[in-house]
């Protein structure tokens, strides 16, 4: 099939008519390939070797998180037990919800993005390459600066949302709450950034023929997930700012005294903060539909009624703010608009779970071990979606708002909306990753151990809330009488850790003596299943022309592919936005180290501005010399000829 890109191709370039076979593999791997050593590491703008960094990052800081909650099961588990202080059990909470939202929740899903939507798309790179890169190293020093904080006892004490005026200069002086604060600029950066990157990736760099409803339902929530992330983050960077404006500079944005507003700082917050729960979510929802349609063996029932159910959750996410804040003492009007909306979300949520359900009905499912994981998923966010419709009435929240009711709500709905579907993702896509697939065997004991120590957990929780006991207390009565439910929620945290050793062993040894697994061993539909296991540098060595939603269920022989593109230079089809049609060739960034001496130069400029106002203007020298390096011009082919 020929190109519809219209510039000339030039004579004496190598264009990939002109060669064939394993000479074009080779060559294209030369040119789209990242180079060894220290520097060709840290220079690499492949999204792969970024998106599996980025992967690996967020689920070592899950294992962090995972550790503080362990500790913090281990002080609950008796009364009146003196494992860990009240000063620890403040920073234990802090550092693990903190860590689990906004150094795993967020992260896990952008990186999934980073490395799967540029090849579900069919093309070589991700939009923006070295902005890509940019924002990895950025998370990174961010994660890293407030988990060293923590080792050097100045970690954050004032809960994983920081309300003031706890938060605020008269409460917590030190630079305890700045770190949290700061931490957040990070991650906003980069989350904003790879946002970006997802969505002009989504939008200009389709494969010819991949029209909007051919789409994989996983890039179609990826999308929605970017735009959700771009409105919401904003608010809480404007939080996190005005907080520590409010600390280190002398402003009064959240002090009432000086016409300040506390409650001002809980609207920011939550304004991102209710989003966020659905930008933690709606990843897994690709997830989960990949996996249900591979493993129906069918095309996903409702596709149409699939995506516009995560538009409209896109939407109405940012309608539900308030009902974190119904015990403020808002007008009653306020409150029942609030109920409302939070019911109405559990509409596009459902047709998503009834499409699902529908599709696996209708196919021939096969349950390996991805499959599991997502059945557990219905289990447990469903229940999870039963308690918010609960919390959602503004009488029974007032009752439950602050108990251990709550921690169970909200675990059932991020772990099962997240972290069963995170499994199940790891699990599909590992032979992509690595070209080995995991144990099957050990797949099941962990879905098993997961299941049944995660229940465990979690689910007395609800009881020991409804008794009345609060959460973040770091100890308890004996008189209470919530002892027996608090040992076994110990109990079922140490399963539950165990299976994530146990997820941690499968994964290391089947990387290193899992079977090979060749390009497709699921017999999956969507592009990536093209690429090699693991793809090669340039992902496909023609691109792939989309005529269907599976393509590859509809060519199992050879996809019908375009040809010339530059076998030199890194170029790729630009291509319309609805239609999906191959409009232009654009040469893509080359590796360069710019983005992460930027990075650098960034976390110093933050670091620095946690202890004075002027790291903003000094720290903005060496952000300018790297951004310098990171734009010059270089003479491009075309200027060349
Ligand atoms: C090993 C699994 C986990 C265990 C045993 C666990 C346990 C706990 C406990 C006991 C608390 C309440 C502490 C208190 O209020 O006194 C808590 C709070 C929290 N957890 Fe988890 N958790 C786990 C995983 C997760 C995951 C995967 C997420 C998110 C994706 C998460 C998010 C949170 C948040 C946001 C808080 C609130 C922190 C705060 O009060 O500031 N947890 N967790
Ligand atoms: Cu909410």
């Amino acid at each position: 099939m020929q190109s519809e890109a219209d510039a000339p191709p030039s004579p004496d370039e190598l264009r990939d008519d002109q060669v064939d076979g394993a000479e074009l593999t080779a060559r294209l791997a030369k040119t789209w390939g990242t180079d060894k050593g220290l520097v060709g590491t840290l220079s690499t703008v492949d999204h792969k070797i970024i998106g599996r960094r980025y992967i690996i990052t967020a689920i070592l800081f899950l294992f962090l998180g995972g550790l503080s909650a362990v500790v913090m099961r281990m002080q609950l588990a008796v009364p009146e037990n003196r494992l860990v202080g009240p000063d620890l059990y403040n920073q234990l909470f802090t550092m693990h919800g903190t860590t689990m939202m906004f150094l795993f929740g967020v992260p896990i899903g952008e990186a999934f993005a980073v490395y799967l939507v540029p090849l579900m798309v069919g093309t070589r790179n991700i939009a923006f390459p070295r902005l890509n890169a940019y924002s990895y190293y950025v998370y990174l020093f961010g994660g890293l600066m407030i988990w060293v904080a923590f080792m050097l006892n100045i970690g954050p004490d004032v809960g994983w949302f920081a309300y003031v005026p706890l938060s605020g200069p008269e409460f917590s002086p030190g630079k305890r709450a700045d770190f949290w604060a700061q931490m957040i600029t990070f991650t906003e950066v980069s989350g904003i950034a790879v946002a970006i990157s997802i969505i002009v990736t989504v939008f200009k760099l389709r494969a010819p023929g991949m029209t909007l409803d051919r789409i994989p339902l996983f890039v179609w929530a990826e999308l929605v997930n970017s735009f959700v992330i771009i409105f919401a983050l904003p608010a809480v960077v404007t939080a996190s700012a005005t907080l520590m404006m409010d600390r280190l500079v002398g402003t009064h944005f959240f002090n009432p005294a000086e016409g300040g507003d506390a409650l001002l700082y809980q609207h920011l917050f939550w304004f991102f903060g209710h989003p966020e729960v659905y930008i933690i979510f709606l990843p897994a929802t690709g997830w989960v539909s990949a996996i249900v349609v591979t493993f129906a063996r069918r095309q996903a029932f409702g596709y149409i009624a699939l995506v516009l159910s995560l538009i409209a959750t896109g939407f109405l996410s940012f309608g539900l703010w308030v009902h974190h804040m119904f015990t403020t003492g808002l007008p009653q009007l306020g409150a029942s608009f609030f109920t409302a909306s939070s019911m109405l979300i559990a509409i596009p949520n459902g047709i998503q779970i009834f499409c699902w359900i529908a599709t696996l009905w209708d196919g021939r499912p096969v349950f390996r071990a991805p499959l599991l994981f997502i059945i557990g998923f219905f289990f447990i966010f469903v229940a999870g979606g039963l308690s918010g419709i609960m919390l959602a009435s503004v009488p029974l929240d007032t009752q439950v708002h602050d108990t251990f009711f709550v921690v169970a709500h909200f675990h059932y709905v991020l772990i099962g909306g997240n972290v069963f579907p995170l499994i199940a993702a790891v699990y599909y896509w590992f032979p992509k990753f690595t070209g080995r697939m995991m144990s099957e065997r050990l797949g099941k004991w962990h879905f098993w151990l997961a299941f049944i120590g995660f229940n465990v957990t979690f689910f007395p929780m609800h009881i020991t809330g409804l008794m009345g006991m609060p959460r973040r207390v770091y100890t308890y009565l004996p008189e209470m009488g919530w002892a027996n439910l608090n040992l076994l929620s110990s109990a079922g945290a140490v399963l539950f850790f165990g299976s994530f050793v146990l997820f941690l062993y499968n994964i290391v040894s089947s990387a290193r003596r899992g079977p090979l697994a060749g390009p497709n061993p699921w017999d999956a539909g969507t592009l990536e299943w093209a690429a090699a296991s693991p793809p090669m540098p340039q992902n496909f060595d023609r691109i792939p022309v989309v005529t269907n939603r599976e393509p590859l269920w509809a060519h199992r022989d050879s996809l019908p592919v375009v040809a010339g593109l530059s076998v030199e230079n890194r170029e790729q089809i630009v291509s319309t936005i609805t239609h999906g049609r191959a409009d232009l060739r654009e040469s893509t960034p080359e590796p360069s180290i710019w983005p992460f001496m930027a990075a650098i130069a960034t976390t110093i400029l933050f670091v620095g501005s946690m202890f004075t106002p002027w790291a903003l203007v000094w720290g903005s020298i060496p952000l300018a010399v790297t951004l310098m390096g990171w734009f010059w011009p270089k003479p491009s082919m075309e200027d060349e000829r």
